[in-house]
């Protein structure tokens, strides 16, 4: 048997690549591996919080070695294809490589050490952002289909100066004698910059996700947990909040949006520049909102129905809502049809019906997902009567066709 003998001298020899070329691969990878590192994290949001930017410092080193690799691979490859291609009418087998102990050695190794540095990296990274600084400014968010809900609590030494007590309700006037704390929610998330926030999360229904990426803040809401997150803000501004886990029809509701009208809708983190405008540009108006509440029904009901979650769900066009899980608002008082088919003798009570057991009667084309707004405290989706009247008394202005 004659064995076609391998030509050494042709393209198999390896030994003739000089120390320049090798070098020169070198330089191209280490600095290609640089200059994705740099470039790749300019399409990312403008790092927000102090743990935005050790997130994204690990980042870029991963970037940096995953670059690197990616250089180095392409370029052997591209490299093989053209020098150690199959010359026209070669039709031999290469030359038969019994292993490389070394080289076997160098790609176990170096693999290893980049992903135990990277670990360890990682894992001090993690430690630094897994902190809940006790001074944090506390929040508990609310997801469900398909809004945000952020609520605040106040206690009554937080509360505005020289609160007016002849106009707070009695109720409310009670529970800050008791020295107990008043609560309120608000559709946003607002704080202050340099000063730590920490979000406790829950779920009402289905798993969601509360996502700032301009914070680098991602966590998972599971239902019956509470789940939680703090982050250091260190640039001023509007930020968008995403729900990351795809929850059901309106799911894109519960992103940031931005209306044909420029106004903010959905959820936002805003922060502020100081403790002091927080105060005074958020804090102390939402707290006079619940103080002193308009004596209006129609204006109160404008007022309380926003602490809601119905925007996710509903289009109504005096309060730039664009929900479309539900029947459209605007109108919703001139729908005489609906009396005849629930044998409701009144718009008041259809509507007041509509939030308070939702689930007898489904209006024609609509799934039974409307939420059910509940008169006690300790059941979900709690709505006081004095709410629930008022929401009626201002959704009975919404006539028309
Ligand atoms: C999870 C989505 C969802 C949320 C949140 C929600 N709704 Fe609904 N709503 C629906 C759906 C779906 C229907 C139609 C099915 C039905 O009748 O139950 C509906 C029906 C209604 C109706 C009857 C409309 C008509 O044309 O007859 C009213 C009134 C209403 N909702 C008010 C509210 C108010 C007020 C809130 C907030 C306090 C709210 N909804 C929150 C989904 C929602
Ligand atoms: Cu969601």
């Amino acid at each position: 048997m004659n064995h076609p003998k391998p030509e050494n001298n042709q393209r198999h020899g390896s030994a003739g690549i000089s120390l320049v070329w090798v070098i020169a691969g070198g330089v191209v990878i280490v600095v290609g591996g640089f200059l994705i590192s740099l470039f790749t994290p300019s399409i990312l949001p403008r790092a927000g919080s102090a743990q935005a930017v050790l997130i994204d410092d690990l980042f870029r080193v991963m970037l940096f070695i995953g670059g690197a690799i990616f250089i180095l691979v392409e370029g052997l490859l591209l490299v093989s294809v053209i020098r150690f291609r199959a010359r026209k009418g070669d039709r031999g087998d290469g030359p038969p490589i019994p292993g490389n102990t070394t080289l076997e050695l160098v790609w176990t190794l170096v693999p290893a050490i980049i992903v135990a540095v990277l670990s360890i990296y990682s894992f001090v990274v993690w430690n630094q952002i897994e902190v809940h600084p006790p001074e944090a400014l506390q929040v508990d968010v609310v997801g469900q289909r398909f809004a945000w809900t952020f609520n605040y609590d106040a206690a009554t030494d937080e509360l505005p100066p020289n609160v007016d007590m002849t106009r707070v309700p009695e109720e409310l006037a009670a529970t800050l004698n008791n020295g107990d704390p008043i609560s309120f929610s608000h559709p946003q998330l607002h704080t202050w910059l340099n000063h730590p926030v920490t979000v406790s999360m829950s779920s009402q229904d289905v798993n969601h996700a509360f996502w700032i990426p301009g914070m680098r803040m991602k966590q998972d809401l599971l239902a019956g947990r509470v789940t939680t997150l703090s982050f250091t803000p260190i640039e001023t501004g509007v930020f968008r909040i995403v729900c990351a886990e795809l929850c059901g029809s309106g799911h894109g509701e519960m992103a940031g949006r931005v209306t044909e009208d420029g106004d903010l809708a959905g959820a936002w983190l805003i922060v502020h520049a100081t403790e002091q405008e927080y105060l005074e540009q958020f804090y102390y108006p939402e707290l006079e909102k619940i103080l002193y509440p308009p004596e209006d029904p129609v204006l109160l009901g404008r007022q309380v129905i926003q602490n809601y979650p119905c925007a996710g769900c509903h289009t109504l066009s005096d309060l730039g809502w664009t929900g479309t899980t539900g029947p459209i608002l605007d109108g919703v008082a001139s729908r005489n049809a609906r009396l005849a088919a629930t044998g409701e003798g009144t718009m008041e009570a259809y509507l007041h019906d509509s939030i308070r057991h939702p689930g007898e009667y489904v209006v024609p084309g609509f799934n039974n997902l409307m939420l059910q707004f509940n008169p006690e405290p300790d059941q979900p989706n709690y709505m006081p009567d004095s709410d629930l009247n008022a929401i009626v008394a201002y959704l009975l202005t919404q006539t028309g066709s």
